[in-house]
Protein backbone atom coordinates (compact mmCIF):
# COMPACT_ATOMS: atom_id res chain seq x y z
CA UNK A 1 0.00 0.00 0.00
CA UNK A 2 1.30 3.30 -1.04
CA UNK A 3 0.48 6.00 1.87
CA UNK A 4 0.26 8.19 -0.61
CA UNK A 5 -2.77 6.72 -1.73
CA UNK A 6 -4.04 5.08 1.35
CA UNK A 7 -6.29 6.61 4.03
CA UNK A 8 -5.10 6.88 7.53
CA UNK A 9 -6.23 10.32 8.95
CA UNK A 10 -3.25 10.91 11.65
CA UNK A 11 -4.12 13.02 13.87
CA UNK A 12 -0.75 15.71 15.38
CA UNK A 13 -2.89 16.81 18.68
CA UNK A 14 -3.70 14.44 21.68
CA UNK A 15 -7.68 14.21 21.54
CA UNK A 16 -9.01 15.09 24.39
CA UNK A 17 -11.72 13.42 25.37
CA UNK A 18 -9.43 9.63 25.14
CA UNK A 19 -8.72 8.91 29.13
CA UNK A 20 -6.31 5.89 28.22
CA UNK A 21 -3.64 5.57 26.53
CA UNK A 22 -5.30 2.72 23.72
CA UNK A 23 -8.03 4.92 23.06
CA UNK A 24 -5.68 7.97 22.38
CA UNK A 25 -3.35 5.94 20.37
CA UNK A 26 -6.60 4.62 18.50
CA UNK A 27 -7.48 7.60 17.71
CA UNK A 28 -4.02 9.33 16.56
CA UNK A 29 -3.24 6.38 14.53
CA UNK A 30 -6.48 6.89 12.35
CA UNK A 31 -7.52 3.48 12.90
CA UNK A 32 -11.40 4.46 14.26
CA UNK A 33 -13.56 7.18 14.67
CA UNK A 34 -16.66 8.05 17.06
CA UNK A 35 -19.86 8.04 14.97
CA UNK A 36 -21.91 8.75 18.37
CA UNK A 37 -21.82 7.70 21.91
CA UNK A 38 -20.37 4.27 21.97
CA UNK A 39 -20.33 3.72 18.54
CA UNK A 40 -17.25 3.34 16.30
CA UNK A 41 -16.43 3.19 12.75
CA UNK A 42 -13.23 1.23 11.96
CA UNK A 43 -11.38 3.12 9.73
CA UNK A 44 -8.72 1.28 6.96
CA UNK A 45 -5.76 1.37 9.76
CA UNK A 46 -8.07 -0.62 12.02
CA UNK A 47 -9.92 -2.49 9.92
CA UNK A 48 -7.27 -4.34 9.31
CA UNK A 49 -5.49 -5.10 13.03
CA UNK A 50 -9.55 -6.41 13.47
CA UNK A 51 -9.21 -8.51 10.28
CA UNK A 52 -6.25 -9.88 11.84
CA UNK A 53 -7.53 -10.54 15.46
CA UNK A 54 -10.88 -12.27 13.86
CA UNK A 55 -8.48 -14.55 11.46
CA UNK A 56 -6.69 -15.92 14.85
CA UNK A 57 -9.75 -16.29 16.64
CA UNK A 58 -11.49 -18.33 13.33
CA UNK A 59 -8.28 -20.52 13.51
CA UNK A 60 -8.66 -21.74 16.93
CA UNK A 61 -12.15 -21.88 17.06
CA UNK A 62 -11.93 -24.11 14.06
CA UNK A 63 -9.27 -25.95 15.26
CA UNK A 64 -11.08 -26.70 18.22
CA UNK A 65 -14.18 -28.38 16.26
CA UNK A 66 -16.70 -25.56 16.15
CA UNK A 67 -18.27 -24.61 13.07
CA UNK A 68 -19.07 -20.83 11.84
CA UNK A 69 -22.17 -19.86 10.51
CA UNK A 70 -23.76 -15.82 10.75
CA UNK A 71 -26.96 -14.70 12.73
CA UNK A 72 -28.31 -11.52 12.05
CA UNK A 73 -27.85 -8.85 14.61
CA UNK A 74 -31.94 -7.86 14.67
CA UNK A 75 -33.64 -10.35 16.43
CA UNK A 76 -37.70 -11.16 17.05
CA UNK A 77 -38.68 -10.64 20.37
CA UNK A 78 -40.62 -13.31 20.56
CA UNK A 79 -37.76 -15.65 20.76
CA UNK A 80 -36.35 -13.84 23.96
CA UNK A 81 -40.63 -14.20 25.53
CA UNK A 82 -39.89 -17.90 25.33
CA UNK A 83 -37.03 -18.06 27.44
CA UNK A 84 -38.43 -15.27 29.72
CA UNK A 85 -34.83 -12.97 29.17
CA UNK A 86 -36.97 -10.48 27.30
CA UNK A 87 -38.20 -8.87 30.29
CA UNK A 88 -35.31 -9.58 32.70
CA UNK A 89 -32.39 -8.04 30.55
CA UNK A 90 -33.42 -4.48 31.22
CA UNK A 91 -32.35 -1.18 29.68
CA UNK A 92 -28.99 -2.54 28.34
CA UNK A 93 -31.45 -4.25 25.66
CA UNK A 94 -32.23 -1.87 22.52
CA UNK A 95 -35.45 -2.33 22.17
CA UNK A 96 -37.56 -1.53 18.37
CA UNK A 97 -40.13 -2.00 16.84
CA UNK A 98 -40.56 -3.05 12.49
CA UNK A 99 -43.43 -0.94 10.14
CA UNK A 100 -45.91 -4.00 11.34
CA UNK A 101 -45.04 -2.61 15.10
CA UNK A 102 -43.31 -6.34 15.84
CA UNK A 103 -41.04 -5.68 18.69
CA UNK A 104 -37.29 -6.46 17.70
CA UNK A 105 -34.22 -6.19 19.45
CA UNK A 106 -30.69 -5.46 18.66
CA UNK A 107 -29.34 -8.54 19.85
CA UNK A 108 -27.21 -8.22 22.48
CA UNK A 109 -26.18 -12.15 22.51
CA UNK A 110 -27.37 -14.82 20.47
CA UNK A 111 -28.45 -18.06 23.42
CA UNK A 112 -31.85 -18.14 22.14
CA UNK A 113 -31.75 -17.50 18.39
CA UNK A 114 -28.98 -20.12 17.96
CA UNK A 115 -31.68 -22.42 20.39
CA UNK A 116 -33.76 -21.77 17.85
CA UNK A 117 -32.07 -23.03 14.62
CA UNK A 118 -30.79 -26.46 16.88
CA UNK A 119 -34.07 -27.22 17.75
CA UNK A 120 -35.49 -26.75 14.38
CA UNK A 121 -33.43 -29.43 13.10
CA UNK A 122 -31.03 -31.71 15.83
CA UNK A 123 -33.05 -34.17 17.20
CA UNK A 124 -30.57 -37.01 17.51
CA UNK A 125 -27.84 -37.43 20.09
CA UNK A 126 -26.42 -38.93 16.93
CA UNK A 127 -25.67 -35.50 15.53
CA UNK A 128 -23.91 -34.17 19.13
CA UNK A 129 -21.97 -32.88 20.19
CA UNK A 130 -22.27 -29.71 18.16
CA UNK A 131 -21.11 -26.14 19.08
CA UNK A 132 -21.83 -23.26 16.20
CA UNK A 133 -20.43 -19.78 16.52
CA UNK A 134 -20.20 -16.43 14.74
CA UNK A 135 -18.71 -13.01 14.58
CA UNK A 136 -21.26 -10.29 14.84
CA UNK A 137 -21.49 -7.18 16.20
CA UNK A 138 -23.55 -6.71 19.11
CA UNK A 139 -25.65 -4.33 21.09
CA UNK A 140 -25.13 -2.66 24.77
CA UNK A 141 -26.98 0.27 25.61
CA UNK A 142 -24.29 0.55 28.62
CA UNK A 143 -24.77 3.14 31.28
CA UNK A 144 -21.28 4.20 30.65
CA UNK A 145 -19.20 3.37 27.29
CA UNK A 146 -16.36 4.31 27.50
CA UNK A 147 -12.33 3.92 26.45
CA UNK A 148 -12.93 3.76 22.83
CA UNK A 149 -13.91 0.49 21.73
CA UNK A 150 -12.92 -0.71 25.08
CA UNK A 151 -16.24 -0.59 26.27
CA UNK A 152 -19.06 0.53 23.66
CA UNK A 153 -22.17 0.38 23.40
CA UNK A 154 -22.17 -1.56 19.96
CA UNK A 155 -19.17 -4.15 19.93
CA UNK A 156 -17.65 -6.81 17.73
CA UNK A 157 -18.25 -10.33 19.58
CA UNK A 158 -17.03 -14.36 18.73
CA UNK A 159 -19.41 -16.45 19.89
CA UNK A 160 -19.49 -19.65 20.21
CA UNK A 161 -22.66 -22.58 21.76
CA UNK A 162 -22.10 -25.68 22.62
CA UNK A 163 -24.56 -28.54 22.74
CA UNK A 164 -24.21 -31.93 24.32
CA UNK A 165 -27.04 -34.86 25.60
CA UNK A 166 -25.07 -35.10 28.97
CA UNK A 167 -23.76 -32.74 31.68
CA UNK A 168 -20.25 -34.35 30.97
CA UNK A 169 -20.03 -34.02 27.02
CA UNK A 170 -20.73 -30.71 27.82
CA UNK A 171 -17.72 -29.78 30.22
CA UNK A 172 -15.74 -31.05 27.84
CA UNK A 173 -16.74 -28.72 25.27
CA UNK A 174 -16.09 -25.95 27.74
CA UNK A 175 -12.38 -27.45 28.22
CA UNK A 176 -12.27 -27.52 24.43
CA UNK A 177 -13.08 -23.88 24.74
CA UNK A 178 -10.98 -23.03 27.47
CA UNK A 179 -8.12 -24.57 25.50
CA UNK A 180 -9.16 -22.36 22.43
CA UNK A 181 -8.71 -19.30 24.20
CA UNK A 182 -5.17 -20.28 26.24
CA UNK A 183 -4.24 -20.32 22.22
CA UNK A 184 -6.37 -17.68 21.16
CA UNK A 185 -4.39 -15.38 23.08
CA UNK A 186 -1.01 -16.54 23.32
CA UNK A 187 -1.02 -15.94 19.51
CA UNK A 188 -2.39 -12.41 19.92
CA UNK A 189 0.73 -11.98 21.78
CA UNK A 190 -1.32 -11.54 25.61
CA UNK A 191 -0.86 -13.23 28.34
CA UNK A 192 -4.82 -14.28 29.62
CA UNK A 193 -5.52 -15.87 33.06
CA UNK A 194 -8.72 -17.87 32.84
CA UNK A 195 -10.24 -16.28 36.59
CA UNK A 196 -13.56 -17.72 38.71
CA UNK A 197 -16.46 -15.62 37.17
CA UNK A 198 -20.37 -14.52 38.05
CA UNK A 199 -22.01 -15.05 35.43
CA UNK A 200 -24.82 -12.05 35.15
CA UNK A 201 -27.74 -12.25 32.71
CA UNK A 202 -26.23 -15.44 30.76
CA UNK A 203 -26.68 -17.81 33.50
CA UNK A 204 -24.93 -21.10 34.81
CA UNK A 205 -22.92 -21.68 37.73
CA UNK A 206 -19.39 -22.65 36.13
CA UNK A 207 -18.10 -19.69 34.12
CA UNK A 208 -14.56 -18.33 33.69
CA UNK A 209 -13.30 -14.67 32.47
CA UNK A 210 -10.57 -15.03 30.60
CA UNK A 211 -8.23 -11.30 32.14
CA UNK A 212 -5.28 -9.43 30.66
CA UNK A 213 -3.69 -8.05 33.43
CA UNK A 214 -3.58 -4.54 32.87
CA UNK A 215 -3.52 -0.78 34.90
CA UNK A 216 -6.45 0.71 33.13
CA UNK A 217 -8.67 -2.75 33.20
CA UNK A 218 -11.86 -2.13 34.58
CA UNK A 219 -12.31 -5.32 36.78
CA UNK A 220 -10.43 -6.10 39.80
CA UNK A 221 -8.87 -9.51 40.16
CA UNK A 222 -6.90 -11.77 42.16
CA UNK A 223 -4.69 -14.67 41.23
CA UNK A 224 -1.34 -16.42 42.12
CA UNK A 225 1.84 -15.14 40.82
CA UNK A 226 2.85 -18.57 38.80
CA UNK A 227 0.39 -17.96 36.17
CA UNK A 228 2.47 -15.63 34.20
CA UNK A 229 4.55 -19.39 33.75
CA UNK A 230 2.22 -21.66 32.55
CA UNK A 231 2.87 -23.29 29.36
CA UNK A 232 0.41 -22.91 26.89
CA UNK A 233 -1.22 -26.26 24.77
CA UNK A 234 0.25 -26.40 21.57
CA UNK A 235 -1.12 -26.65 17.82
CA UNK A 236 -0.86 -30.28 17.82
CA UNK A 237 -3.26 -30.37 20.89
CA UNK A 238 -5.90 -33.05 19.89
CA UNK A 239 -9.61 -31.37 20.95
CA UNK A 240 -11.11 -35.19 21.13
CA UNK A 241 -8.89 -36.14 24.36
CA UNK A 242 -11.37 -35.69 27.20
CA UNK A 243 -8.35 -36.73 29.43
CA UNK A 244 -6.22 -34.59 28.09
CA UNK A 245 -7.98 -31.43 27.80
CA UNK A 246 -9.36 -31.95 31.81
CA UNK A 247 -5.50 -31.94 32.82
CA UNK A 248 -5.39 -28.51 31.12
CA UNK A 249 -7.87 -27.37 32.46
CA UNK A 250 -7.19 -28.63 35.91
CA UNK A 251 -3.65 -27.10 35.54
CA UNK A 252 -4.95 -23.62 34.60
CA UNK A 253 -7.24 -23.72 37.63
CA UNK A 254 -4.93 -25.12 40.06
CA UNK A 255 -4.24 -21.83 41.76
CA UNK A 256 -6.45 -19.17 43.00
CA UNK A 257 -7.63 -16.37 40.73
CA UNK A 258 -10.66 -14.93 40.50
CA UNK A 259 -12.71 -11.58 40.04
CA UNK A 260 -13.55 -9.23 42.43
CA UNK A 261 -17.35 -10.48 42.69
CA UNK A 262 -15.76 -14.07 43.31
CA UNK A 263 -13.57 -12.89 45.34
CA UNK A 264 -12.77 -15.19 48.66
CA UNK A 265 -10.24 -13.50 50.40
CA UNK A 266 -9.53 -16.33 52.73
CA UNK A 267 -8.39 -18.43 50.09
CA UNK A 268 -6.28 -15.63 48.83
CA UNK A 269 -4.56 -15.35 52.34
CA UNK A 270 -3.60 -18.99 51.79
CA UNK A 271 -0.93 -17.62 49.19
CA UNK A 272 2.04 -16.69 50.61
CA UNK A 273 2.30 -12.94 50.48
CA UNK A 274 4.97 -12.61 47.88
CA UNK A 275 2.61 -14.99 45.39
CA UNK A 276 0.14 -13.29 45.69
CA UNK A 277 -0.90 -10.69 42.74
CA UNK A 278 -4.20 -8.01 43.53
CA UNK A 279 -4.33 -6.00 40.49
CA UNK A 280 -6.69 -4.85 37.44
CA UNK A 281 -7.11 -6.15 34.25
CA UNK A 282 -9.48 -5.96 31.07
CA UNK A 283 -11.89 -8.99 30.23
CA UNK A 284 -11.00 -9.94 27.04
CA UNK A 285 -13.37 -13.58 26.76
CA UNK A 286 -16.29 -15.02 29.06
CA UNK A 287 -17.10 -18.59 28.60
CA UNK A 288 -20.22 -20.28 30.55
CA UNK A 289 -21.76 -23.56 31.66
CA UNK A 290 -25.29 -23.27 31.97
CA UNK A 291 -26.84 -26.80 31.60
CA UNK A 292 -30.67 -26.97 30.74
CA UNK A 293 -31.39 -23.13 31.30
CA UNK A 294 -32.22 -22.08 27.27
CA UNK A 295 -32.54 -25.98 25.78
CA UNK A 296 -35.31 -26.71 28.70
CA UNK A 297 -37.96 -23.69 27.64
CA UNK A 298 -37.45 -23.19 24.57
CA UNK A 299 -38.32 -27.33 24.10
CA UNK A 300 -34.56 -27.77 22.52
CA UNK A 301 -34.41 -31.62 23.01
CA UNK A 302 -32.55 -34.64 21.57
CA UNK A 303 -33.59 -38.52 21.50
CA UNK A 304 -30.83 -40.20 23.35
CA UNK A 305 -29.50 -43.84 22.91
CA UNK A 306 -32.28 -44.56 25.98
CA UNK A 307 -34.85 -43.97 22.73
CA UNK A 308 -36.20 -41.09 25.17
CA UNK A 309 -36.15 -37.07 24.53
CA UNK A 310 -33.95 -34.98 26.72
CA UNK A 311 -33.16 -31.30 26.83
CA UNK A 312 -29.61 -30.70 25.80
CA UNK A 313 -26.70 -29.15 27.73
CA UNK A 314 -25.39 -26.15 26.64
CA UNK A 315 -22.97 -23.92 27.10
CA UNK A 316 -21.84 -20.29 25.96
CA UNK A 317 -18.54 -18.78 25.18
CA UNK A 318 -17.54 -15.03 23.72
CA UNK A 319 -14.42 -13.32 22.91
CA UNK A 320 -15.02 -9.55 21.94
CA UNK A 321 -12.40 -8.60 19.09
CA UNK A 322 -12.77 -4.69 19.34
CA UNK A 323 -12.14 -4.92 22.99
CA UNK A 324 -9.17 -6.89 22.19
CA UNK A 325 -7.36 -4.37 19.64
CA UNK A 326 -7.07 -2.02 22.89
CA UNK A 327 -6.28 -4.61 25.11
CA UNK A 328 -3.27 -5.62 22.87
CA UNK A 329 -2.15 -2.02 22.78
CA UNK A 330 -2.28 -1.35 26.61
CA UNK A 331 -0.21 -4.29 26.81
CA UNK A 332 2.16 -2.88 23.94
CA UNK A 333 3.01 0.14 23.73
CA UNK A 334 5.57 3.36 24.30
CA UNK A 335 6.08 6.79 24.13
CA UNK A 336 5.91 6.86 20.75
CA UNK A 337 3.40 4.88 19.93
CA UNK A 338 1.81 1.59 19.43
CA UNK A 339 4.20 -1.72 19.25
CA UNK A 340 2.51 -4.24 17.05
CA UNK A 341 2.37 -7.54 18.12
CA UNK A 342 3.79 -9.28 14.21
CA UNK A 343 0.39 -11.66 14.41
CA UNK A 344 -1.98 -8.06 14.40
CA UNK A 345 0.13 -5.85 12.97
CA UNK A 346 -1.71 -3.63 10.15
CA UNK A 347 1.51 -4.09 7.88
CA UNK A 348 4.98 -6.33 8.12
CA UNK A 349 7.00 -3.73 7.04
CA UNK A 350 6.86 -0.19 6.69
CA UNK A 351 9.47 1.10 3.63
CA UNK A 352 10.57 4.86 4.43
CA UNK A 353 11.19 6.82 1.15
CA UNK A 354 13.46 9.83 3.11
CA UNK A 355 13.50 12.06 -0.54
CA UNK A 356 11.47 10.98 -2.87
CA UNK A 357 12.08 11.93 -6.07
CA UNK A 358 15.86 11.11 -5.42
CA UNK A 359 16.70 8.14 -8.47
CA UNK A 360 18.50 5.86 -5.74
CA UNK A 361 15.97 6.18 -2.86
CA UNK A 362 12.71 5.81 -5.62
CA UNK A 363 14.49 2.99 -7.16
CA UNK A 364 15.58 0.64 -4.13
CA UNK A 365 11.66 1.78 -2.46
CA UNK A 366 9.82 0.18 -5.24
CA UNK A 367 12.26 -2.89 -5.32
CA UNK A 368 11.70 -3.57 -1.90
CA UNK A 369 8.32 -2.88 -2.29
CA UNK A 370 7.44 -4.91 -5.18
CA UNK A 371 9.74 -7.64 -4.13
CA UNK A 372 8.16 -7.40 -0.68
CA UNK A 373 4.59 -7.49 -1.78
CA UNK A 374 5.21 -10.35 -4.75
CA UNK A 375 6.27 -12.74 -1.56
CA UNK A 376 3.28 -12.44 0.34
CA UNK A 377 4.23 -9.36 3.04
CA UNK A 378 1.84 -6.56 3.90
CA UNK A 379 4.11 -3.35 3.02
CA UNK A 380 3.14 0.02 3.67
CA UNK A 381 5.29 2.40 1.61
CA UNK A 382 5.57 5.69 2.56
CA UNK A 383 5.86 7.74 -0.43
CA UNK A 384 4.73 10.93 0.56
CA UNK A 385 6.34 14.19 0.57
CA UNK A 386 6.68 14.73 4.50
CA UNK A 387 9.68 16.02 6.23
CA UNK A 388 11.48 12.84 7.68
CA UNK A 389 10.72 13.97 11.08
CA UNK A 390 6.96 13.52 10.55
CA UNK A 391 7.58 10.08 9.03
CA UNK A 392 9.49 8.33 11.77
CA UNK A 393 7.06 9.53 14.08
CA UNK A 394 4.01 8.14 12.35
CA UNK A 395 6.13 4.70 11.37
CA UNK A 396 6.45 4.88 15.49
CA UNK A 397 2.88 5.60 16.55
CA UNK A 398 1.57 2.91 13.97
CA UNK A 399 3.53 0.34 15.34
CA UNK A 400 4.24 -1.58 12.23
CA UNK A 401 7.23 -3.46 13.83
CA UNK A 402 9.92 -3.38 11.33
CA UNK A 403 10.72 -0.03 9.46
CA UNK A 404 12.84 0.26 6.58
CA UNK A 405 14.69 3.75 5.98
CA UNK A 406 15.77 4.59 2.69
CA UNK A 407 17.79 7.71 2.85
CA UNK A 408 19.71 9.49 -0.53
CA UNK A 409 23.17 8.99 1.43
CA UNK A 410 22.85 5.32 1.87
CA UNK A 411 21.02 4.81 -1.32
CA UNK A 412 23.92 6.35 -3.53
CA UNK A 413 25.88 3.32 -1.93
CA UNK A 414 22.87 0.76 -2.27
CA UNK A 415 22.38 0.44 1.57
CA UNK A 416 19.23 0.99 3.62
CA UNK A 417 18.36 0.85 7.27
CA UNK A 418 16.23 -1.59 9.10
CA UNK A 419 14.83 -0.63 12.24
CA UNK A 420 13.27 -2.78 14.89
CA UNK A 421 9.67 -0.97 16.20
CA UNK A 422 9.95 -2.66 19.87
CA UNK A 423 13.54 -2.77 20.64
CA UNK A 424 14.72 0.52 18.72
CA UNK A 425 17.32 -1.72 17.19
CA UNK A 426 18.88 -0.06 14.20
CA UNK A 427 21.26 -1.78 11.24
CA UNK A 428 22.46 -1.20 8.17
CA UNK A 429 22.65 -3.39 5.01
CA UNK A 430 22.69 -3.70 1.51
CA UNK A 431 19.11 -4.03 -0.12
CA UNK A 432 19.73 -7.65 -1.14
CA UNK A 433 20.78 -8.63 2.33
CA UNK A 434 18.05 -6.57 3.63
CA UNK A 435 15.17 -8.55 1.55
CA UNK A 436 16.25 -11.91 2.81
CA UNK A 437 16.12 -10.70 6.38
CA UNK A 438 12.48 -9.41 6.02
CA UNK A 439 11.96 -12.78 3.55
CA UNK A 440 13.13 -14.54 6.60
CA UNK A 441 10.66 -12.90 9.27
C1 LIG B 1 -20.89 -15.64 25.83
C2 LIG B 1 -21.06 -15.65 24.34
C3 LIG B 1 -21.76 -13.41 26.65
O1 LIG B 1 -22.44 -12.56 26.13
N1 LIG B 1 -23.09 -15.03 25.39
C4 LIG B 1 -22.51 -15.38 24.11
C5 LIG B 1 -22.05 -14.90 26.39
N2 LIG B 1 -20.71 -13.15 27.43
S1 LIG B 1 -20.19 -11.68 27.85
O2 LIG B 1 -19.22 -11.86 28.87
O3 LIG B 1 -21.28 -10.85 28.21
O4 LIG B 1 -19.51 -11.05 26.60
C6 LIG B 1 -18.47 -11.75 25.94
C7 LIG B 1 -17.29 -10.85 25.63
O5 LIG B 1 -17.70 -9.75 24.82
C8 LIG B 1 -16.90 -8.63 25.11
N3 LIG B 1 -17.75 -7.48 25.50
C9 LIG B 1 -17.57 -6.22 25.08
N4 LIG B 1 -16.66 -5.66 24.27
C10 LIG B 1 -16.72 -4.33 24.05
N5 LIG B 1 -17.67 -3.52 24.59
C11 LIG B 1 -18.62 -4.03 25.40
N6 LIG B 1 -19.56 -3.23 25.90
C12 LIG B 1 -18.60 -5.44 25.68
N7 LIG B 1 -19.37 -6.27 26.44
C13 LIG B 1 -18.84 -7.50 26.30
C14 LIG B 1 -15.98 -9.01 26.24
O6 LIG B 1 -14.72 -9.39 25.71
C15 LIG B 1 -16.67 -10.21 26.85
O7 LIG B 1 -15.77 -11.10 27.48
Amino acid sequence: MRLSRYFMPILKENPKEAEIVSHRLMLRAGMIRQQSQGIYSWLPLGKRVLDKVNAIIREEQNRSGAIEVLMPTLQSAELWQESGRYDDYGKEMLRIKDRQERPMLYGPTNEEMITDIFRSYVKSYKNLPLNLYHIQLKFRDEIRPRFGTMRSREFLMKDAYSFDLTKEGALHAYNKMFVAYLRTFARLGLRAIPMRADTGPIGGNHSHEFIILADTGESEVFCHKDFIDFDIPGAETNFDDVAGLQAVFDKWTSIYAATSEMHDEAAFDVIPEGDRLSARGIEVGHIFYFGTKYSEPMGAKVQGPDGKEHPVHMGSYGIGPTRLVPAIIEASHDDNGIIWPASVAPFDVVVINMKPGDEACDRICETLYGGLETIGKDVLYDDTDERAGTKFATADLIGVPVQVIVGPRSAAVGEVEVKDRKTGERETLTVEAAMNRLAGR
